[in-house]
């Protein structure tokens, strides 16, 4: 599907362009673009020598069946380069992220990075976030706290339209997190002010991490249907 063609395409061209055997250290994100930039690096075997640190228990599966070595970021808290997927990203390069519910690990190694690339297909571009991801923006929570965050969440500067306990599919009840935690999906429509809603969310007791990554990605790699990638930075 040209989806997939774009998935594959940007993570490739990240790939080449971004890791070579000069890293040490690399962050390997979550979801399904991220599967692409692990199928490149194993088609390089110059890059088999170095250590990949995962955000998730899939992205440590990526890895292991990769027959890659992994690391952990306790081990190796220098990051060269993480690449990673993202939900939605924005023309000042703030980012949605979150759909897979791994957004706390996934900041945590991306922050550890010296360089964090994002990696996409042409759906994730947009030019206010919130106005293509239309999924609201994924919040982790410490589980007891889910309906007091629901609630908090009511008095931001920018108020929710909605918000949801993210129910799982394969299993009975709220997803849970690699973490051991809910996620709330809130919706705010377009949203005015990324960083600063960001801010606002990480004060309120119960929130354990916002899928908001602003001012973190050094570049963002679309790839559209026709195969042609198109950066931004
Ligand atoms: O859950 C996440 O943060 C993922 O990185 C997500 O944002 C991207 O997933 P995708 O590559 O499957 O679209």
């Amino acid at each position: 599907s040209s989806v997939e063609i774009g998935k594959q395409r940007a993570a490739h061209q990240a790939v080449d362009d971004y890791i070579n055997s000069e890293c040490k250290v690399v962050g390997i994100g979550s979801g399904s673009t991220v599967v692409y930039a692990v199928e490149r690096i194993l088609q390089r075997p110059e890059l088999k020598d170095i250590i990949y640190v995962p955000t998730s228990f899939q992205s440590k599966l990526l890895i292991v069946e990769g027959g890659l070595t992994m690391g952990s970021i306790e081990q190796y808290p220098d990051i060269d380069v993480t690449i990673d997927g993202a939900d939605e990203v924005d023309s000042q390069l703030n980012v949605i992220k979150g759909g897979g519910a791994c957004q706390f690990q996934e900041k945590l190694v991306a922050e550890a990075a010296k360089k964090f690339v994002i990696i996409a297909d042409y759906r994730k571009k947009s030019s206010q976030l919130g106005t293509e991801w239309t999924k609201g923006v994924p919040v982790e929570v410490v589980p007891i706290a889910y309906k007091s965050v629901m609630k908090s969440i009511e008095n931001l500067s920018q108020k929710p339209l909605k918000s949801t306990l993210r129910m799982a599919i394969n299993k009975a009840g709220p997803v849970v997190t690699d973490n051991g935690n809910f996620v709330i999906d809130a919706h705010f429509g377009g949203i005015e002010d990324p960083a600063q809603l960001l801010r606002e969310m990480k004060l309120l007791t119960g929130v354990y991490e916002v899928g908001l990554f602003c001012n973190m990605a050094e570049i963002a790699y679309f790839g559209e249907a026709d195969g042609s990638v198109n950066t931004l930075t």
